[in-house]
């Protein structure tokens, strides 16, 4: 499955998951893609914001995987590693991913991930992956102190096209795996980039707070947290 087409390209659009959930719901296939210069309304997840300033990357891909919606969660990390496989091919820095859906260079966020399920009746009808790479744009002031962008981290002017091309590659690569043996196929190299691994952590499932020390993550891609009562294994949440 080669990602990226149907390229739809766009200069200015509120969110370019809402535009792949669109043509999504249209019936658009596998691997159609939204890319836009710039978003008014991009999003993170829980109704965060993603600064979406013009000139960085932003895309989405339609994605209809063959499993349950309790499947999904694995995707996001899934996708994180396509990034940072992505990242370390345009640009000569050493990408992590930090569970489940940032990419980090040099501790700081370069990329975000956020994967958003559409259901039909009990099936995933497809699963829209929405990235945002910052590439070499300003960033705004109140992200200054956790961001980065590629051109900053590599000290050259990084273009935008070269991370879109190197990203849909990877993406398929990756998906590719995923689809046919499951996390478990990426878990190791994904564990190679793990910023979380040994560090103490407290994760919000939404349910209650888990902590303790990252302990990286299963074949399922959940996270493995050692806490004062044991090991847990979280499948989504917020790491602070
Ligand atoms: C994410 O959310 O990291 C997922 C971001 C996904 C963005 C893409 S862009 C294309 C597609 N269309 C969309 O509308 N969204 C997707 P989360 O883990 O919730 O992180 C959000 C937090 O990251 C914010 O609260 C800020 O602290 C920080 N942040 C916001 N904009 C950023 C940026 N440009 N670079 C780095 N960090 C940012």
């Amino acid at each position: 499955m080669k990602l990226g087409h149907p390229l739809h390209r766009h200069e200015e659009v509120s969110s370019t998951n809402d535009l792949a959930k669109a043509l999504a719901a249209e019936g658009a296939p596998e691997g159609t893609t939204v890319v836009a210069n710039t978003q008014t309304a991009g999003r993170g997840r829980r109704g965060r914001v993603w600064m979406s300033p013009a000139g960085n990357l932003y895309l989405s891909v339609l994605l209809r995987p063959a499993i349950a919606p309790v499947e999904a969660p694995p995707l996001a990390p899934a996708m994180g590693l396509a990034v940072a496989q992505a990242i370390e091919e345009v640009a000569p820095v050493a990408a992590t991913i930090k569970w489940p859906n940032d990419v980090l260079v040099n501790d700081r966020k370069v990329a975000g991930i956020l994967v958003e399920s559409m259901v039909a009746g009990a099936k995933l009808s497809a699963a829209i992956v929405g990235i945002g790479v910052n590439v070499g744009s300003e960033l705004p002031a109140e992200i200054a102190d956790i961001a980065t962008t590629l051109s900053r981290e590599a000290v050259r002017n990084v273009r935008r096209e070269e991370v879109l091309e190197a990203l849909l590659a990877s993406m398929s690569r990756v998906y590719a795996r995923f689809a046919a043996a499951g996390f478990a196929d990426l878990a190791e190299e994904w564990s190679d980039r793990d910023h979380l691994a040994g560090r103490t952590v407290t994760i919000d499932t939404g349910r209650d707070k888990v902590e303790g020390i990252a302990r990286g993550v299963t074949a399922a891609g959940a996270l493995r947290v050692e806490t004062a009562a044991g090991l847990r294994e979280v499948t989504t949440g917020e790491v602070s």
